[in-house]
Formats: structure tokens, sequence, C-alpha cells
């Protein structure tokens, strides 16, 4: 697969998009990529006259898939987020006789199916986490559609996810933007800095700020809000303090809580349940708290690190998913992941997704971190399945 491949396929791709007379939902990922992903896309849908609806979504898990499909688009659009859930999203467009385009650079499940066209930068070649983000992916996409050099600056912006100097894809939507005064390359000790010139910011800072915006201020229309100021050329960034500092005070509050509580213990696990503390907070909080938590005292280094908190069932915009649920974050403090690394211990991933699967949830991650989605009230038996498993694995 090759880079004339990938134009060819982006061509055909913007090619369906400029025929589309009804309505399509955008679909994007809630960090700063994600939200770039969404303006720039919004920009040239704007431009076309393509009206659109935005879908912010922290992560796509089976309930969430299912109802965003419930609302009868014809064609849905994923921006930075679906690759890895392509799987579902076949199924969903194929049950309802829709279809799909996903602009996706992370890890790609790779399906067979006409009804989905599937951009994602991996397929042909080139690296998501090195050459393209979300941002520019969706940037080379759209501007098929639209003229978009003023938007490239969200694709530099998006891009800032992955470190070192933008490379390959990326270097795209960078030489637009500095070719009509959006952004100016700074060189310092041998490194790159992108600085945003009418917003006097470099790259890497907005970044921080969107996703601050996107993800800790998910329940309260961070996303829309992030989406609308990158329309606008700028950024509110008194929103951004409020939503930290209520992040700050109920981080607060639970470090006090379990201060004075501690962690339950079981097994080679040690963990903590917040129920609804940081309720009105993105899910991804607490990741964030979890860990936080496993470098401080209370936590053994010796033990997997799992917290828990009820997952907000009303999504902002999208509306409500069945069931009643928990998020499920895992965390390897320490010696434990010393012992990951060595081998020795299985890595966090492995053990929340079999876990969870196993409670009739869902999950992801890598080695030392890893969430899941897991039905309430199913919290020791994941916790029990999960020490099974690391049994299963020490003793072979
Ligand atoms: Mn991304």
């Amino acid at each position: 697969m090759s880079m004339e491949e990938y134009l060819e396929a982006l061509r055909g791709a913007a090619e369906e998009l400029r025929s589309v007379d009804f309505e399509v939902p955008i679909i994007f990922h809630d960090d700063a990529d994600g939200l770039c992903s969404a303006a720039i896309a919004s920009t040239a849908l704007d431009r076309a006259g393509i009206k659109h609806e935005l879908y912010c979504v922290e992560k796509l898990h089976p309930a969430i898939v299912k109802l965003i499909h419930s609302k009868g688009y014809k064609l849905y659009i994923y921006l930075d987020i679906g690759s890895g859930r392509a799987d579902l999203i076949m199924k969903s467009v194929e049950e309802r006789d829709s279809r799909a385009i996903i602009v996706d650079h992370h890890d790609p499940r790779r399906v067979e199916s006409e009804r989905i066209i599937h951009l994602n930068p991996e397929l042909y070649g080139f690296s998501g986490e090195t050459d393209v983000s979300g941002s520019t992916a969706t940037y080379l996409f759209m501007r098929g559609l639209s003229r978009l050099d003023d938007a490239a600056w969200m694709a530099v912006v998006g891009s800032a996810e992955i470190p070192g100097d933008l490379r390959s894809l990326n270097r795209v939507p960078l030489e637009d933007a500095v070719r009509i005064g959006d952004v100016e390359v700074r060189r310092a000790r041998g490194r790159e800095r992108y600085l945003i010139k009418f917003l006097k910011k470099p790259w890497n800072k907005l970044s921080s700020t969107l996703t601050a915006m996107g993800s800790v201020g998910y329940y309260r229309g961070g996303p829309y809000l992030a989406v609308e100021s990158l329309k606008r050329r700028a950024i509110e960034e008194d929103r951004v303090k409020e939503f930290e500092e209520l992040r700050r005070k109920r981080f607060n509050q639970a470090f006090a809580i379990l201060a004075k509580r501690g962690l339950k213990v079981d097994g080679m696990v040690q963990w903590f349940h917040l129920g609804d503390l940081f309720k009105g907070l993105g899910s991804k909080t607490i990741g964030t708290f979890t860990s936080m938590l496993s470098y401080r005292k209370i936590c053994s280094p010796n033990k997997y690190l799992i917290g828990f908190m009820r997952f907000e069932k009303s999504l902002p915009r999208i509306g409500e998913i069945a069931g009643e649920w928990v998020k499920a974050s895992v965390r390897t403090p320490k010696r434990v992941a010393d012992e990951v690394r060595a081998g020795r211990l299985p890595p966090a991933s492995e053990l929340t997704v079999k876990s969870a699967e196993r409670v009739g949830g869902s999950g992801d991650g890598h080695s030392f971190a890893a969430s899941a989605l897991i039905p309430a009230r199913r919290e020791e038996d994941f916790i029990r399945e999960f020490n099974r498993l690391i049994e299963e694995f020490t003793r072979s």
C-alpha cells in the first residue's frame, strides 16, 4: 500500500461526501486531536453546505456505538476514533442499512464491508504513532471537499500528541499553515516548536488546554465549546480553569476519603470505589486519579491498583445508554510494573480485557494502564476474575 493509493482513497471518499444531501453526524474523540478533527471537518462541511451534527465520545463501547447508530442517519463519519472498533461500527451499519467513513490513526481493525470507507493511513503504510494524527488525516480528507488552508493550523495543534518534530504526513498541514501565515516554525536546541501566530501560543500548550476542555469538561459542554472556539480561531481559557478547579477539588476530597478509609485488598489487587464523587467530570478523571494514587504511600507497590467510579449513563447530546455501568481504571504500581516488564506478571491490558469480558463489559489499554466499562454490581466478580487470571499466569 502506498501514498498513491491513500490519496486515491481520500479522493474517492471526498467524492462520496460531496454528493451528500442529508444531515451527517460527526463522531469524534474528546482529546485535542479529536476536537481539532471535528473543527476541521465542521469548517469544511459548512463551506460545502452540508448539514451536520457533532457528537463527542470519550471511548467507543458497544453500548455507545449501539446508541449512536440508533439515530437513523444514512452516513456516519468517525474522526480520531473508530478504527479500533471498526468491527462494531460495521455490525451497526450493516444492521441498519447505513454507511460509515472512519478517519483515524489508532491501530485499525481490518474490516471488509462495502458500507465502510476506512481512511486510516496505517492501512496504507504510514504510522499513526509517528507520521500522522487524526486531525491531519481529517484535514487531508476534508480539503478534498472545501478550501481549508485556514484550518490547517488546527491539524498542527492536533498533531501535538505525537512527540518530536512533525514529520511525514503531519508536515502537509504544517506547510499549508506556514504558507498562509497562521503558524511559525521556531527552532531551539535542535527541536522545532510551532507557534500559532494569531493566538500567540505554542501548539502543545493549546493542545493541553483543549484536552482539558474536552475530557474534564465532557459532561459540561466542554467539547462543543472547544470546537466552536477553534472554528472562531479563539480559545476560552477561563472555562478551562473552571473545569480544572473543579477537578482539583474533587481529587482532594477523594484523597482525603481514601487516606481515612484506606484501600481494600483482595489477593494481588488493591482497590477503591468512588461511586458518584466524580459525577459531572469526564470518566477519564478516574484514570488520572488512579495514576496519581499509584505513586502515593497509601498504595502498595506490590499489587495492581484498580479504581472504580459510576459511569454517567446520560451522554451529552448522544442520549442515555442502556444499563448501569461502572468505569474501572487499572494501574501497575512500581514493583508490579517491573514484574510485568520482566514477564513475571501479566500486563494490565490482558487482565482488564479478559476480566471485563467475563463480567459482560469491555476493556482496553496497554501493559501498565488499562480501563474498562463493566456492568454495575459486578465489581467484585471483576476483581475475582482478575486475581484468578494472575494466579493462572504465575502458576504456568
Ligand atoms: Mn489522535
